[in-house]
């Protein structure tokens, strides 16, 4: 008998805007001048906010800091997307995440600083912890969305996570018992093309990370992630498929670290100079900016104001995150242990 060939699939790739601020108008999201302002905003103050974390990670003021420097259209794009009941799962390099969804920027700083008080999430924002364990945070929107289904919610739950972050077990359990259940969950992963050290091409042999969610039964699809646009209409249909009971999404955000993986990191070592230098012209705010002043809605003026604006913000930021009591470091034994040993006693005494 011949072999017949049984399977097939696509993965789609959305771009919208490109390089020079133009957007395709038939793809365009409905976003009204308002919306463009304020993530546009959002962008300005994630880049002044990471900016100063660097900073002062370098003065020893914090301890380690990721940068997320280019991938804030990833970001806030998907961030701004999602409606007032879904739920966030991400990892250690999402602050964009977070300054999207409001969280106080004191609380970044003071996390890390190394005060885990940093990452009390205030009440009725629905973001989890920030998962440092590569993948785990996978599972965690999974099981969320579970809850969801079965409370009948009416929300979705967003789960972030790397390159890296998808050759784990638990990306692979994650949508698998995502797909089987049909669960109110968008998978979006920021495919920055390196893990440390790791290039993509020894992450997967697979030529996207899109084509993965076919074999779990659902769709996938890549955005080029330094597009606004493109990332938030992915994001915001994806959301609403999975709110009317039309399972998940894999969205593969195409983007690039422009930093060292950490501020204990020195890429140099590893990636061609030339290879950064061809993501940097692919910068996710000027393109955006160019759209708006095409669109006859950005002006120096306005510029000065958002960055006065995103400057004054994280001046704030850091004054109280370093205005905080630090913690009493006698905490760990009286939390920490049901009894104490002798040793513990002694070490307690002498602090
Ligand atoms: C379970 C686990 N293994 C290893 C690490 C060490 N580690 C931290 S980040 C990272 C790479 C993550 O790469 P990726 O998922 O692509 O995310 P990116 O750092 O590029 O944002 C590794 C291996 C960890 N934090 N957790
Ligand atoms: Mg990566």
């Amino acid at each position: 008998m011949p072999e017949k060939v049984i399977g097939s699939f696509n993965v789609k790739r959305l771009d919208i805007l490109d390089a020079q601020g133009n957007a395709d108008a038939a793809l365009m999201p409905g976003l009204a001048d308002e919306d463009l302002r304020k993530i546009y905003e959002l962008l300005v103050l994630s880049r002044t906010f990471d900016q100063r974390a660097l900073s002062l990670q370098r003065e020893g003021r914090l301890g380690t800091y990721p940068s997320f420097l280019g991938q804030e259209a990833s970001q806030i794009g998907s961030a701004y997307a999602a409606e007032k009941g879904d739920w966030f799962f991400t990892t250690f390099r999402e602050t964009g995440v977070y300054i999207a969804k409001g969280f106080p920027l004191h609380s970044i700083l003071q996390y890390w600083a190394g005060d885990e008080r940093g990452m009390l999430i205030p009440d009725g924002m629905n973001l989890f912890p920030l998962s440092i364990p590569v993948g785990t945070q996978i599972a965690h929107a999974a099981g969320a969305a579970l809850a969801m289904k079965y409370r009948k919610d009416g929300a979705a739950a967003l789960a972030y996570f790397g390159d890296g972050g998808s050759s784990r077990g638990d990306f692979h359990e994650g949508l698998n018992m995502a797909g089987v259940l049909k669960l109110p969950v968008v998978f979006l992963c920021q495919n920055n093309q390196w893990a440390i050290s790791v290039p993509r091409e020894r992450q997967t042999a697979s030529e996207t990370i899109a084509q993965k969610a076919v074999a779990y039964g659902f769709e996938g699809i890549q955005v080029d992630g330094n597009d606004i646009f493109a990332v938030f209409k992915a994001t915001r249909d994806a959301l609403q498929k999975a709110r009317e009971g039309k399972g998940p999404t894999l969205i593969e955000c195409f983007t690039y670290r422009i930093a060292d993986h950490t501020t204990s990191d020195d890429a140099s070592r590893y990636r061609a100079k030339a290879e950064l230098e061809q993501w940097k012209e692919r910068d996710p705010i000027s393109r955006m900016r160019a759209f708006l002043e095409k669109k006859g809605i950005w002006s120096g003026a306005f510029q000065q104001e958002v960055e006065a604006r995103a400057k004054a913000a994280v001046d704030e930021a850091q004054k109280r995150a370093e205005s905080v009591t630090p913690p009493d470091p006698r905490d760990m034994f009286t939390y920490t242990y049901a009894s104490l040993t002798q040793r513990q006693k002694r070490e307690l005494k002498d602090l």
